[in-house]
């Protein structure tokens, strides 16, 4: 029996205050049976038989930005444990942290995460539109995607993908964490186009290294660091662990880390979440556990594929 031992990145500089919650491993386990429900899981709101596809932001359609926007302006409305101030909140402040990172439980708890946020975004759309999470990705190297990074509508009104408020958090949490106090986020993105080695965002190229490792540790560790990368590159609130989920980007980043793992796992059929066993529970979300995170199809979603239109294949 192996300890795994937490790797700390030195790419996020406040990862090093993430104290591992509830996170105990036991790889005696790592070979016992999952138990994922016989017909896969009925969790999602979406009708069962219907596949929800997540689409690259810059493939979205005027109308699916416009109501992107209008529901993340709702969420944004719910002051209870559906509202965007909960789920921002649950991933760092206020206390407890319960997001995990440098560990085999960071692709999972967040592909847990997300499937409960994008719930409760599908819950807040306007009539008749569903615009599942949509992926940035970064590869490019273009930088943010324009509906993400524009300030302002073109009526002037603040673009609800542009930034949110930082609610709910109280001022000693701040103090306790070492964090100035903030009610907004902000960005300070770094430089687009290659070239800029670690101070630019991950490319292509080193997606594909990253997709030809193997063994799932080798994986899940290096592909967070590139994660880790995008927070740094993107600054700001963006940055710092306490508060990251509040910016609205979060979700569109970690989507795009959720996507290259859903590619990888098509590449590596079968290859479970290395020595996590796969009944562990994902705290804090109610009923799902790590086993429940492998199939996408079961959580009740795909990938469309990077090439594609934006309109999801027959
Ligand atoms: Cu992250």
């Amino acid at each position: 029996m192996t300890e795994t031992a937490p790797v700390i990145q030195a790419f996020w500089p406040l990862a090093r205050r993430i104290r591992p919650r509830n996170i105990r491993i036991v790889t005696e386990q790592a070979g016992s049976q999952a138990t994922v429900p016989a017909g896969g899981l009925a969790l999602s709101k979406a009708t069962a038989s219907v596949i929800r596809y997540r689409k690259s932001a810059t493939l979205l359609t005027a109308d699916e930005i416009a109501a992107l926007r209008s529901a993340i302006s709702g969420m944004l409305a719910v002051a209870d444990d559906r509202g965007y101030e909960y789920w921002a909140g649950l991933h760092g402040l206020p206390l407890p942290i319960s997001c995990t990172h440098a560990t085999p439980l960071f692709l999972p708890w967040h592909r847990a995460y997300l499937y409960y946020f994008e719930q409760y975004l599908l819950d807040v759309m306007p009539e008749g539109v569903q615009v599942s999470l949509p992926w940035w990705d970064w590869s490019s190297q273009a930088g943010m995607p324009p509906a993400y990074a524009d300030p302002e509508l073109p009526d002037g009104t603040p673009n609800p993908l542009a930034g949110a408020p930082v609610t709910g958090i109280p001022d000693a949490q701040f103090t306790e964490e070492n964090m100035p106090r903030a009610d907004h986020t902000n960005r300070t993105p770094g430089p687009t186009g290659p070239g800029h080695r670690s101070s630019g965002l991950p490319s292509a190229q080193e997606v594909s290294a990253v997709l030809a490792l193997q063994d799932f540790d080798d994986f899940t560790n290096q592909l967070e660091d590139l994660h880790n990368r995008v927070h740094v590159w993107v600054g700001g609130t963006m940055s710092e662990i306490p508060v990251a989920a509040f910016d609205p980007l979060f979700w569109a980043h970690h989507t795009m880390i959720d996507r290259i793992w859903a590619l990888w796992q098509q590449a590596n059929p079968g290859a479970g979440a290395g020595p996590v066993p796969l009944d562990y529970p994902l705290g804090p979300f109610p009923t799902l556990n790590v086993g429940q995170t492998l199939s996408i199809t079961g959580l009740g979603y795909q990938y469309a594929a990077a090439t594609n239109s934006a309109t999801p294949p027959a």
